[in-house]
């Protein structure tokens, strides 16, 4: 005879056996229901409700690319980075991919030529460079003057909610949505690095040129982790 039907044989006449598989049904039905409207209870009372809420959120930051070229006066330098390059930082960030951040730098080459350049040498123009972020269509552009640095952030969910101290005339699920980019946040990022340069002034027998510019940047991808809590009003007279 086999275990399960020696086992079958007992549960059919020993008490000690029925007792067993009785508990052991009770845990197997008992416990996912109580989970099941446990967690239906959080979300009807919880986040529902049209109400008064307070989010944490916290933007980590992943590195995709940091790079350097030498782009000339009127030229666009091409990245293309896609967020398969770093699927497990993703994954272990939480997931939710908000935006993708590029910061550049950058100082000034102009050359100044001419016998009299020691004396009527001029001073430089400032170059303009632009940086153009795009995802799924969506676009945002940056530009700033040399030398420096600047930032420019292209996002996809409603950050603004983080600043907020108090979210009214929302429900917390609508909150959420708002913060959640899904698989919208995944996939290409494209982005152009553009110079314009510009050669200053100098006096006579000086001549001063300028080609494009040396640019460094950085480019990142924005995950955010956030928690959504209802807001308790503590009265301070109590
Ligand atoms: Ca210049
Ligand atoms: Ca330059």
């Amino acid at each position: 005879m086999s275990k399960v039907t020696d086992f079958v044989e007992r549960v059919k006449t020993e008490r000690d056996a029925q007792i067993l598989v009785a508990g052991i049904l009770f845990f197997t039905i008992a416990f996912p229901v109580a989970f099941a409207s446990a967690a239906s209870g959080v979300d009807s009372a919880g986040l529902s409700a049209v109400s008064d809420y307070v989010v944490n959120g916290e933007v980590e930051t992943i590195l995709l690319e940091e790079g350097g070229e030498y782009i000339q006066d009127g030229d666009e330098w091409p990245v293309s980075q896609t967020s398969d390059a770093v699927r497990d930082e993703i994954a272990t960030a939480g997931g939710n991919v908000v935006g993708v951040r590029i910061t550049l730098t950058y100082g000034e080459d102009e050359t100044a030529s001419g016998a009299s350049c020691g004396v009527v040498g001029g001073s430089a123009a400032a170059d303009t460079i632009t940086a153009t972020l795009e995802h799924n269509e969506m676009t945002e552009s940056g530009s700033g003057e040399n030398p420096g640095s600047h930032t420019v952030d292209l996002t996809w969910v409603n950050l603004s909610l983080l600043d907020e101290e108090v979210i009214s005339n929302m429900s917390g699920l609508e909150i959420a949505e708002d913060l959640t980019a899904g698989d919208a946040g995944l996939g290409a990022y494209d982005i152009l690095i553009g110079v314009t340069a510009a050669a200053g002034n100098a006096g006579f027998g000086c001549e001063r040129s300028d080609n494009g510019e040396d640019v460094s940047w950085k480019i990142e991808l924005l995950v955010l982790d956030f928690t959504i809590a209802p807001y308790i009003e503590v009265d301070p007279t109590l």
